[in-house]
């Protein structure tokens, strides 16, 4: 009767943002309801993420691996020899790897740290890595970045965070600078460096076509995030009425089929949004065993009408401009130093120093 007292807090912010209208930043006048982000990433969307990252609309990666390549030599060159450099999110090391190599012949003494939430990832790709590059010593580190941050404040040797992949448009500019300045306070000491990968303010039409591919794979990935929320809600259920999650029926509180993803890009502020949006009149409705958990959150139990059009806000991707790098260094406490760009200045990896 109590276990409803421990409800895990995925569950609790599924059902948060499903019940409550917010004015979020993207929506202009209008309250939406939401889902956070990370619900993008259980192993389907992960899978589908990086399929995303190979349809020749979404140059964020190409471009990425374009500067990584083009660029090697100015970017070695602020790493210096007897150093640590840290990987924030290990993401796919398809990219990482053309950094090594460089690193493994240049220099001497580096030690590379992967850090990820996902202990299975690192374990499996570190292995690798350790066996072709002789000269670079491997850490994997699992954990939450300020978990594991905080104990490299103490470290002598220089230091490089490496932040790529565009993940930083995925947070606002507000969240981006509290991140930046957590890890600038806690983690880095006097010329300490952060590389961040950032996509850049172009032609909309550009951004349009990255996050609405002709193969559908965006249209997966977005919409995967209801069926990730059906799992977690009818896994969460079946421990309620104690069945092993396996055994149960799922009480699936979407009607996947009944939604669309729909995207749109902001141009003034330069980000592009994605929402879930309900092709036709929909319910939520909730599973007994879950009703005084939904109580508990926002007052009533009841299912939740969802109108035709109503749109649930799923993820925001900024895009950058040389003043926003700029805000972003001030506000951090960091100094941007450099920018390397791919030919048409689509994506930057930039360099900010404390
Ligand atoms: C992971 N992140 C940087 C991607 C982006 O571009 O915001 C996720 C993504 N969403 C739709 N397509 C790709």
């Amino acid at each position: 009767p109590n276990h409803h007292k421990n409800v895990p807090p995925m569950v609790t912010q599924i059902i948060d943002g499903l019940t409550k209208r917010r004015l979020l930043p993207t929506d202009g006048n209008s309250e939406n309801r939401s889902l956070p982000t990370v619900l993008l990433y259980d192993d389907k969307g992960l899978n589908l993420f990086d399929r995303i990252t190979y349809v020749p609309e979404y140059y964020l990666a190409e471009c990425e691996i374009d500067v990584l390549k083009t660029r090697t030599r100015e970017i070695v060159a602020e790493i210096p020899n007897d150093s640590d450099v840290i990987e924030l999110g290990c993401g796919s090391l398809r990219k990482t790897q053309l950094l090594l190599d460089a690193l493994d012949q240049m220099r001497s003494g580096i030690t590379y740290y992967a850090i990820d939430v996902m202990p299975m990832p690192l374990h499996s790709a570190l292995g690798t890595l350790a066996e072709k590059y002789k000269n670079i010593t491997f850490v994997a580190l699992c954990g939450t970045y300020d978990e594991v941050l905080t104990h490299f404040k103490k470290a002598t040797r220089r230091k490089t965070l490496l932040w790529l992949g565009s993940s930083i448009g995925n947070n606002s500019r507000a969240e981006s600078i509290e991140f930046l300045s957590s890890i600038t306070d806690n983690a880095l000491v006097a010329n300490d460096a952060i590389i961040i990968g950032m996509d850049r303010k172009k032609d909309p039409d550009v951004i349009m076509a990255a996050y609405h591919d002709s193969e559908g794979l965006t249209n997966q990935f977005e919409l995967n995030a209801l069926s990730h929320v059906n799992n977690i809600i009818s896994e969460y259920t079946a421990t309620l009425k104690g069945l092993i999650a396996a055994d149960s029926v799922a009480d699936d509180i979407f009607d996947v089929e009944k939604f669309c993803y729909t995207g749109d890009y902001d141009e003034v502020v330069g980000r592009h949004s994605a929402y879930l949006e309900a092709r036709e009149d929909t319910m939520i409705s909730w599973p007994r065993e879950l009703a005084p958990a939904v109580e508990r959150i926002c007052g009533n139990s009841s299912d939740i009408a969802i109108k035709r059009g109503e749109r649930i806000y799923i993820e925001s991707s900024y895009k950058y401009g040389k003043e926003d790098f700029e805000i972003l260094a001030q506000g951090s406490g960091l100094v941007h130093s450099a920018e390397w760009s791919d030919s048409r200045s689509y994506y930057s990896l930039n360099l900010f120093r404390k």
